[in-house]
């Protein structure tokens, strides 16, 4: 009788477990370049959702969940993106997105995202309408900085450090290559700078015109404010020119795709601003740098260690509304704005409109290898809150 009864104790217990382990499926979702000539860092960033997965998830599957991870490749193109946010959004298991790095792609993927208030939180994206929409304010969140103070900064150390008088300023067309140069040029002219402003076709790969006429002009330095893929071959080209001015640009050059691009010989004379500290000014990472060049056989580059963390904020925010069942996903983007944490990247949690209250900005020395590119000076500045639109 005793031995029954222990046997349907058992059962029961095991049922318990069965059902504990049984609540669904739950996904994060990531969106970035995992192909095309910026999937260096669009991967790196997948990378980071996939370790924090591994390392957090236990925070979602101990309350009886199955977690998922779903990357989707956006190719870094609007279109790609907007179609990818309405795969997601007819898949009720995504929770929350990770993404995007690029912001051209994340501001109108994520008025996709804000029509089932689904959570994205950007690991990279840098352009202030990230989150001064009314239309996303309650969706999207980012964890770096915006480009409303990284231009300035940028203008700050090629007008007072770089002692520039005369600027070429060449952006990709792209909504971050327009705001950040916009947002430079402003402040390079408050400074007493003349700038010259150039755009260029993201396509584009053959600088034959622009650099032709910087050889005329002579401008001091050549400000870029776009993505190392063009980046790259620009600078290469502008040093076979026999043009030496020093070359800055924005977080959009933080990759060694910079150096294979770019050629590591002409890593003379190259600054970039970003918003992506790097792991040698992180302690904090020290571990996940480790852990990641382990598992992925790569250093840990660009915004990995911010894909990481991106993730960990959606990790953290499913777990603290799934505990009484599934959550919707107004549930989870309302948990976001509440989570607060020591992130590796920095202290993390949101201001009203989904920003850090203060991000970190970087100059950087490039050097010929990315390993050993030298960090100038971090600031910390609190986020701009300019009315929303
Ligand atoms: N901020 C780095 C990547 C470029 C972007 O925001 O579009």
């Amino acid at each position: 009788m005793k031995k029954r009864y222990l046997g349907l104790a058992v059962l029961a217990a095991l049922a318990m477990g069965a059902e504990a382990q049984n609540k669904g499926v739950i996904k994060i979702a990531s969106q970035t370049p995992l192909s095309g000539g910026q999937s260096k860092l669009g991967v790196a960033i997948s990378n980071g959702v996939r370790q924090a997965i591994d390392d957090e998830g236990k925070l979602i599957t101990s309350l009886g969940y199955k977690l998922e991870y779903a990357p989707f490749d956006d190719q870094a193109k609007s279109e790609q993106g907007v179609a990818n946010a309405n795969r997601m959004i007819n898949d009720n298991d995504i929770l929350g997105v990770v993404g995007h790095l690029n912001s051209g792609v994340a501001i109108p993927s994520s008025e996709v995202y804000a029509r089932v208030g689904l959570a994205m939180v950007s690991p990279a994206n840098t352009n202030p309408l990230v989150t001064d929409r009314k239309s996303t304010v309650n969706v999207a969140s980012r964890i770096c900085g915006r480009d409303d103070v990284q231009g300035p900064a940028g203008a700050d150390f090629i007008v007072q450090t770089l002692k520039a008088k005369k600027i070429y300023v060449i952006n990709d067309k792209t909504a971050y290559g327009e705001g950040l140069a916009a947002a430079f040029d402003a402040r390079a002219k408050a400074l007493g700078a003349t700038t010259t402003p150039i755009g260029i076709e993201a396509s584009e790969r053959d600088f034959a015109s622009v650099l032709n006429r910087a050889a005329a002009e002579k401008p001091d330095v050549v400000y870029y404010a776009g993505i190392y893929d063009q980046g790259g071959p620009l600078l290469k080209q502008m040093r076979a020119k026999g043009l030496k001015q020093p070359f800055v640009g924005g977080d959009g050059l933080d990759g060694s795709d910079l150096q294979a691009l770019g050629g590591p010989e002409n890593m003379k004379n190259v600054y970039f601003t970003t918003t992506a500290v790097p792991l040698s000014s992180l302690p904090a990472a020290k571990s996940f740098a480790e852990r990641y060049n382990k598992k992925f056989d790569v250093t840990a580059e660009g915004y990995a260690a911010y894909g990481y963390d991106s993730a960990r904020v959606i990790i953290r925010a499913i777990s603290s509304a799934a505990r009484k069942g599934k959550p919707s996903r107004e549930a989870v983007a309302a948990a976001v704005r509440q989570v607060k944490f020591q992130g590796i990247t920095g202290p993390i949690s949101f201001n009203n409109r989904g920003d850090l209250p203060v991000a970190k900005y970087v100059i950087v020395s490039a050097q010929a290898d990315y390993n050993d590119n030298k960090v100038n000076k971090i600031v910390t500045v609190a986020a701009p809150t300019p009315d929303l639109k």
